[in-house]
C-alpha cells in the first residue's frame, strides 16, 4: 500500500562524512575553526561569535508590536501545553521499608540550534527553547549563522525571540560546526560542552548531530515536511489545498497527501490546489513538491482502508476533515500530531496552537514522539531498602548473584548481615 506515495529519498553518506570532519575541526582547533567554517560557508569574517547582550535586547527592542505580540501569545501558548510533558514522581512500595521513586531529572545544559539559511525560523526558538525550560533545564544556550548582510550578526527576529525567552548565551555559528560546538564546548569561547542539543537543520547539521552521538544527547531527526489529509465527502476542498500547499511551501521535497474515499473530492481539491500553487509565493518550490513522487491523491473504498494508510504511512501531521472527526481521531495511531477537524489546519499548529512543531518525519512516528520537555528529562529510579527490607530478600539476591557465578554481589548483601550489623537492625 505505502509503495504507491514513496517518501523523498535524502543522501546522507557523504554529508556524514563533510560533518564529521566539520565536527572533528572544531574540537582539535575550537574557535578557530569555527572561524574558517564562517568564512567558508557564511562568507563571514571578524564578527563577534558570542553575541553581546545589548544586541539582544536591540532586536526585542526593534520587534514590531504585531510579531512581538504574536511572539509572546506563542510562547505563552506552547509553555502552557508543555507543561503536561512534565510527569509527577511516583513512589511506588514495594514492601514494608523498600520503596522506588520514579523521577524525572531535567539535563543540565542544552544548545539550541536555529537555522538561518533560507528558512529563517523564529517560531522554532520557541519551540526548543520552551520545552527545555519547562523541563527545568538550568543553562540553555542558541546558536545561529552570522549573517552576511547583517554585518555578521545572526537574524535578528530569532535574536529577538531568544531575548524574550530570557536566554543571554548566544552564538553566531552554523551548520555542522555549531552542533561541534555544543558538543564539546570551545575554550577559547567559554562554551562549555552542552548534554543535549536540539533544532532543526540542513543535511550537514543533521550528519553531524549523528556524529556527536555518544558524546551528547540529540533531539530526533527532522526531515522534510509531511501533511496528510484524511477527508470524507463532508470536507471542504478549497481548505484541504490550502493546507496541502502550506506545507508544500517549505521544500521542494516536503509531502502532501490527500487520502479520501470521494472521487468528486478528490478532482476537487487537486483543482483547486494547482489553481492555488500556481498564484502563490513560492510557487516553484510547492510546484515541484505537489508534483513530486512524495505527494499524491490516494483514493480508497472506505474509511478503515484511510485509516489504515494513514497508520502505516505515519505521517508528521495529520489532518482530519471527516464528518466524525472528534470520535475518529482515537483510530489513527501512528503520527507526529493531529489536527482535528476543518478549523484546526496545520499551520496554527505551526505556531500558535499551543502544541510543538517538531515532529518525527519519514514514518518516525511509528516509534518516536516530536519534540516535548520530556526531550530534556531523564526518567531515573531512586531505590531506597531498609535493613528488615533487605532481609526479606537477602537469600533471593545471594541465589541469582551465585548462579551468575558473581559471588561478591552476594557478599555484599552478606556484608550487611555481620555481627553488629544485625544487632543495630534490632533496635
Ligand atoms: N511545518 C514545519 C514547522 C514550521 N512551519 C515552522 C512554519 N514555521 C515543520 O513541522
Ligand atoms: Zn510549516
Amino acid at each position: 500500500m505505502l509503495a504507491a506515495v514513496p517518501r523523498a529519498a535524502q543522501a546522507r553518506a557523504e554529508a556524514l562524512e563533510t560533518a564529521a570532519r566539520i565536527v572533528e575541526d572544531v574540537r582539535t582547533q575550537g574557535e578557530a575553526a569555527l572561524r574558517a567554517q564562517a568564512e567558508k560557508f557564511d562568507r563571514v569574517t571578524g564578527h563577534e561569535i558570542r553575541v553581546p547582550a545589548e544586541h539582544i535586547q536591540d532586536a526585542v527592542a526593534a520587534l514590531t508590536p504585531e510579531i512581538r505580540t504574536a511572539l509572546d501569545e506563542a510562547i505563552n501558548r506552547v509553555r502552557q501545553a508543555s507543561a503536561a510533558q512534565v510527569p509527577e514522581s511516583r513512589v511506588t512500595r514495594i514492601g514494608r521499608g523498600a520503596q522506588i521513586t520514579q523521577r524525572w531529572q531535567p539535563v543540565g545544559r542544552v544548545g539550541v540550534y536555529i537555522p538561518g539559511g533560507k528558512a529563517v525560523y523564529p517560531s522554532s526558538v520557541i519551540m526548543n527553547v520552551v520545552p527545555a525550560q519547562v523541563a527545568g533545564v538550568q543553562q540553555i544556550a542558541l546558536a545561529s549563522p552570522p549573517q552576511q548582510d547583517q554585518d555578521g550578526r545572526i537574524h535578528p527576529v530569532i535574536l529577538a525571540a531568544a531575548g524574550l525567552l530570557g536566554i543571554t548565551e548566544v552564538y553566531a555559528m552554523g551548520g555542522a560546526g555549531a552542533i561541534g560546538a555544543f558538543a564539546h564546548g570551545v575554550a577559547d569561547l567559554d562554551l562549555d560542552p552542552v548534554d543535549v542539543v536540539s533544532g532543526p537543520g540542513n543535511n550537514y547539521v543533521a550528519s553531524a548531530k549523528r556524529a556527536v552521538a555518544g558524546v551528547v544527547g540529540t533531539d530526533s531527526e527532522a526531515g522534510a515536511t509531511e501533511i496528510l489529509v484524511v477527508a470524507d465527502r463532508t470536507a471542504d476542498a478549497r481548505l484541504i489545498a490550502a493546507d496541502l500547499v502550506s506545507q508544500a511551501e517549505h521544500d521542494e521535497q516536503a509531502s502532501a497527501v490527500l487520502v479520501t474515499d470521494d472521487a468528486d473530492l478528490a478532482e476537487r481539491v487537486a483543482a483547486e490546489a494547482e489553481r492555488l500553487a500556481a498564484s502563490t509565493r513560492h510557487a516553484e518550490r510547492v510546484g515541484v513538491s505537489l508534483n513530486g513522487e512524495q505527494s499524491a491523491i490516494v483514493l480508497v473504498d472506505d474509511r478503515a482502508m484511510a485509516t489504515a494508510f494513514s497508520n502505516a504511512y505515519a505521517p508528521e501531521h495529520l489532518e482530519l476533515h471527516l464528518e466524525d472527526a472528534e470520535e475518529a481521531a482515537a483510530a489513527f495511531t501512528s503520527a507526529g500530531a493531529i489536527f482535528v477537524g476543518d478549523q484546526t489546519p496545520v499551520s496554527l499548529g505551526d505556531y500558535m496552537a499551543g502544541s510543538n512543531h517538531v515532529l518525527p518525519t519519514g514514518g518516525q512516528a511509528r516509534y518516536a514522539p516530536g519534540l516535548g520537555a520530556y526531550t530534556f528529562l531523564r526518567p531515573q529510579q531512586v531505590i531506597s531498602y531498609d535493613h528488615a527490607a533487605l532481609a526479606e530478600v537477602r537469600a533471593g539476591v545471594v541465589a541469582l548473584a551465585n548462579a551468575e557465578v558473581l559471588p561478591a554481589h552476594g557478599e555484599a548483601i552478606e556484608a550487611r548481615f555481620q555481627e553488629g550489623d544485625d544487632a543495630a537492625a534490632t533496635l
